[in-house]
């Protein structure tokens, strides 16, 4: 049974093809850099917008037109078909990885025992069609945030009840992700944060977060779960103060709790555009650190102040982003997960394959771009020559820590002026960036 059956599977046309059915410009196989461009990029479906997200917004009901999901009433019958229409829709995409929160795949029941059950006959389809098809999960994950309980936070709340109650619901999530050979899992913040310190004993609340954390990975380590742990920042949404709020506030979370070892990103760039950054910004500060991990591919809408969650068309932007991943060596466990939605008015399973489609061409581009950067050395060229004073004479002393106040105070008493600060030839570098795009 196909619930596509107009659409057959997506082949690369190039940049010519007027067929929206068509990649333009990723074409799977083509090599970049010694491996080709479905191992650089890594694409992966998020379970929930795609199969899930049904177009309603703060003030309109559904407006997607989902065939698949009015063949049966029954939640569990509804959730199997949707294992269905996921594998079928990654085959045709050429997906090859997929994520999901527990609460994505199976109805959640009346007592986390009943959760558990309904999740492990849906994972027994899941793994079937995974085994059918080669089709991997790239990380799996709870949802701790929509149910009324967590209204005040997971394992953030004031409520111990609740911390048990996340504690064992992610028990049950790492379970299923290791059964299914997951390369990750992630955390991202959902209610763990706050709206007012009149009634927020912070202190308390970041310490459980870490408690939590560290028995995730206790955890990990009984069950024998190898995969990657991520952090997924966030700021601002859903409470005013997320305690995950970009990639540095991670970090120094990460450190001071010493999980760092266990953990990495996972950076979305519109968390990164919300918190006041640039997503390239966010994975350079995790690369740095050496704790860049995975991207939710998405992109935001600069004038609206809330996580849009759009499919990523602008090539500018994925140019940047596939820059910083090679520049980092790309990805290990990590890839490129579409934690993206249609907009609520392209409502046919049509827009589902157009989306991906222009996320995965605009990503292509990102890559084919930055490969062209990155093999000229042009940026790290120009990033040399900007620092060189570092590499002989007062600079070197500087960076290898063979010098002081008042030995550079002398330096300077000698020098008298100083003459020959140089431009940061901003204007050029973009200048370069644009006939790279264009070619
Ligand atoms: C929400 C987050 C969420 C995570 C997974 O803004 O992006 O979808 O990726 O819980
Ligand atoms: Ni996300
Ligand atoms: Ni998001």
């Amino acid at each position: 049974m196909s619930y596509f059956p107009e659409i057959q599977k997506i082949k690369f046309e190039g940049s010519k093809s007027q067929n929206p059915l068509a990649f333009k410009y990723y074409n799977p196989d083509e090599v970049i850099l010694g491996k080709t461009m479905k191992e650089h990029l890594r694409f992966s479906m998020s379970y929930w917008h795609t199969l899930t997200y049904m177009g309603t917004d703060p003030f309109g009901q559904e407006t997607m037109v989902r065939p698949w999901d009015h063949l049966a009433t029954d939640p569990l019958e509804i959730a199997k078909t949707r294992v269905k229409v996921a594998f079928e829709f990654m085959e045709k995409t050429g997906i090859e990885y997929f994520c999901f929160h527990d609460r994505d795949i199976a109805p959640e029941g009346k007592t986390l025992e009943e959760s558990n059950r309904n999740l492990d006959i849906i994972v027994d389809i899941i793994e079937q069609e995974m085994k059918r098809t080669g089709i991997k999960l790239l990380w799996g994950t709870a949802n701790l945030f929509s149910n009324k309980r967590f209204v005040n936070g997971a394992s953030t709340s004031p409520n111990a009840d609740v911390f048990a109650f996340s504690a064992a619901q992610v028990k049950k999530a790492m379970e299923i992700t290791h059964r299914l050979n997951g390369e990750g899992y992630t955390f991202w913040g959902g209610r763990e944060g706050y709206e007012t310190l009149l009634n927020t004993d912070l202190k308390l609340e970041q310490d459980n977060f870490a408690r939590f954390l560290q028995m995730a990975v206790d955890y990990a380590q009984e069950i024998g779960f190898k995969g990657q742990f991520y952090i997924e920042p966030k700021p601002k949404e859903p409470t005013k103060h997320q305690y995950d709020y970009d990639s540095a506030t991670v970090i120094a979370f990460l450190k001071s709790y010493d999980l760092d070892k266990h953990f990495k990103l996972n950076i979305e760039t519109n968390h990164a555009t919300l918190a006041g950054h640039t997503v390239n910004h966010e994975i350079r500060v995790a690369a740095e650190a050496g704790l860049l991990g995975s991207l939710d591919a998405n992109q935001g809408d600069l004038l609206l102040g809330w996580d849009t969650d759009q499919f990523p068309t602008n090539i500018y932007d994925t140019t940047a982003i596939m820059y910083e991943i090679l520049r980092a060596g790309g990805f290990v466990t990590g890839g490129l997960n579409f934690d993206a939605k249609v907009r609520r008015s392209s409502f046919t399973p049509e827009d589902l394959f157009i989306a991906h489609i222009v996320g995965m061409d605009t990503f292509a581009v990102g890559l084919k771009v930055a490969a062209k950067l990155w093999e000229d050395q042009v940026l790290e060229n120009h990033l040399k020559d900007r620092y060189r004073s570092y590499t002989t004479g007062i600079g070197k002393d500087i960076t290898s820590g063979k010098t002081n106040f008042k030995a550079l105070e002398k330096y300077i008493f000698d020098k008298k002026t100083i003459d020959d600060n140089e431009s940061g030839r901003q204007e050029y570098l973009e200048a370069i960036i644009n006939q790279y795009i264009l070619g």
